[in-house]
């Protein structure tokens, strides 16, 4: 099944931490088939922090959506994060955005994510690689969600080196 994700973060080498999560969820099985730019993005929730990088994943997996949120966990759990304040800084986030044309809603989980169409650090590096992905709760393409997309927060595209 196919799935995009959500990789950010703003404490410790964050280029390596990015890079360290694709590696683990690699190493679980997961199949990386498209990754977009790497995007500096300002912090939105709790601002004074450092900013972050944010990066999408397109990812090919047998993974149910369930097994995949606790790969996701495992991986970050790996690379050190510790539970902490809500919005506040971290190693690393993998969060599951869309899962095909799937909606999931269990007591542990939500995709597409409940807060995807309000955050352009999610929907800037998204519609890089899924523009005509289709959110299939508020039936819009990612472009058109990201063009309405009120939040005015800063994300900066990185130049590939
Ligand atoms: N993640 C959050 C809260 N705020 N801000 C930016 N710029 N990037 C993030 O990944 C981010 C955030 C909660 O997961
Ligand atoms: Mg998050
Ligand atoms: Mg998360």
């Amino acid at each position: 099944m196919r799935y995009y994700l959500g990789l950010g973060g703003n404490t410790g080498d964050r280029f390596a931490n990015l890079e360290a999560a694709v590696r683990g969820l690699r190493e679980e099985g997961v199949r990386i088939i498209g990754r977009s730019s790497i995007y500096r993005t300002e912090p939105v929730g709790l601002r004074n922090q450092p900013w972050f990088l944010n990066q999408a994943l397109k990812v090919e997996t047998r993974l149910s959506p369930e097994q995949l949120l606790k790969t996701a966990k495992a991986v970050e759990a790996g690379m050190g994060r510790k539970p902490g304040r809500r919005n506040g800084p971290r190693p690393i986030d993998i969060d599951l955005l869309l899962a095909g044309k799937r909606n999931v809603r269990t007591a542990g989980l939500q995709i597409p994510h409940p807060r995807l169409a309000e955050r352009r650090f999610v929907l800037v590096p998204l519609a890089e690689i899924a523009p005509r992905a289709v959110h299939p709760v508020l039936r819009k393409t990612i472009r058109s969600i990201l063009r309405d997309c009120p939040d005015a927060s800063a994300v900066r595209r990185l130049r590939r080196d």
